[in-house]
């Protein structure tokens, strides 16, 4: 190693002395926008974990029914601070560029091991800023499922993050202390230590005009899309793939009635709601029948894994009521079955204190208007806390588990 180490740097390309000349990358900067990264990757992390536990709960999970505009929040912020990360980690990146091009590439094992955790963090931090901002536009060029690929990847990525904190932890501190030095100084491997004398400050833009680009460009970012789930500032949501307040009904559609095959089976004369498994006297009723029964209404949102969420005044049955007619007492789990018959979306679990919550309807109507099909007709599950997907459109089994 010590002999590699007092082998001149090529004389040609990127790790030729002097090859970086711009005074703005500093370790300063570079600190900076690691710390805003780090708090907003994390917060992006532990939002889109509870979005994931809510969605695939394992034994020791609880998705509560309150807070009701709990996921709303949680996965508004997810996406938020997944779009603010994108110009912060481009500015970072530019910033710490030249250090790919150190001389001599790596000293001793430890610096080796940390230039290798570099891989699953760039390549992690960028598939998922990437993946996410794809799916959010319905965008799937990828033969990969999405919510597992991104998901296993955060864990990567946060994994090596972890890793990344550790490493510079006290490069971090002594460059917001001290100023730092100069990144892009080829040929001395400790970027602290660098002198500035292949710089020129004169060219380009300074440290300050990167950082006020960086974190400009973050907050714009966040002002015109945030509005798809923060109503005050929908009109600014121009970016977003979704406007809340666009749609039939004055709301978005996620899947069509068409998309999921159930134009006939939802306008039929012979649709049926069924109230079946372990229950005393399983029933079915009719669309007379259900809307014969005591309405109750909720003002609940409609809060989308996308990012994009709605609030809406709902009119219906309590799910509770129904089980009640079906002979269940006590708290029951149930399973709610769409009448679509393809793809995940179509049933959804509603725990037992979901079912307990006199919020939590099968709505026959929103806004005082008979639901549309796009939106549900005849019936569709709405209930307080739950991510959109488990908001089942076009119910027409209840199974008590
Ligand atoms: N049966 C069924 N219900 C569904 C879906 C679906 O694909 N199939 N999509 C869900 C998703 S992802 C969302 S965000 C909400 C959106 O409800 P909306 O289309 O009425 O706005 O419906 C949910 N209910
Ligand atoms: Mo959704």
């Amino acid at each position: 190693m010590r002999s590699f180490t007092t082998i001149r740097p090529p004389a040609v390309g990127p790790f030729r002395d002097g090859a970086f000349t711009s005074s703005a990358r500093s370790e300063r900067t570079a600190a900076i926008l690691g710390i805003a990264l780090g708090v907003s990757f994390f917060t992006c992390f532990a939002t889109g974990l509870y979005s994931h536990l809510a969605q695939h709960p394992p034994a020791w999970f609880h998705l509560s029914a309150r807070p009701a505009g709990l996921y709303r929040f949680t996965q508004g912020l997810h996406i938020a601070t997944g779009l603010a990360s994108i110009p912060l980690l481009f500015a970072k990146l530019w910033t710490v560029f030249p250090k790919l091009f150190a001389w001599p590439p790596f000293q001793g094992i430890a610096s080796l091991l940390e230039r290798l955790s570099l891989l699953p963090l760039i390549g992690g931090a960028l598939f998922m800023l990437f993946s996410g901002l794809a799916n959010i536009n319905l965008w799937y060029p990828w033969p990969f499922n999405f919510p597992i690929a991104h998901y296993w990847v955060a864990w990567i990525t946060i994994g090596a993050l972890v890793v990344h904190i550790g490493a510079k932890i006290s490069t971090t501190r002594a460059a917001l202390r001290r100023g730092g030095g100069d990144i892009g100084v080829v040929g001395d491997p400790d970027a602290t230590n660098l002198t500035r004398r292949n710089l020129t400050p004169a060219n380009g833009m300074s440290r300050r005009q990167l950082l006020a680009t960086a974190f400009g460009v973050s907050g714009l970012v966040t002002l015109v899309t945030v509005g798809q789930t923060y109503a005050p500032l929908r009109k600014l949501a121009l970016l977003a793939p979704r406007r809340p307040d666009v749609g039939p009904q004055g709301f978005p559609v996620n899947r069509t009635a068409r998309a999921a095959g159930v134009t006939e089976t939802a306008r039929s004369g012979d649709y049926r709601l069924e109230v079946t498994g372990r229950v005393p006297n399983p029933i079915v009723l009719d669309l007379e029948q259900i809307r014969a029964m005591q309405q109750h209404s909720a003002t609940l949102p409609i809060a989308c894994v996308e990012g994009w969420s709605t609030t809406q005044h709902w009119e219906g049955i309590r799910l509770r009521d129904l089980l009640a007619q079906a002979g269940v007492t006590g708290s029951r789990t149930v399973r709610v079955e769409s009448l679509q018959q393809r793809r995940s979306y179509r049933s959804s679990i509603v725990d037992a204190d979901q079912v307990a919550d006199p919020d939590t309807l099968l709505a026959l109507r929103v806004n005082g208007e008979t639901l549309e099909l796009d939106h549900g007709y005849p019936l569709r599950l709405i209930g307080p806390n739950r991510p959109g997907v488990m908001q089942t459109k076009w119910i027409a089994r209840v199974v008590v588990l």
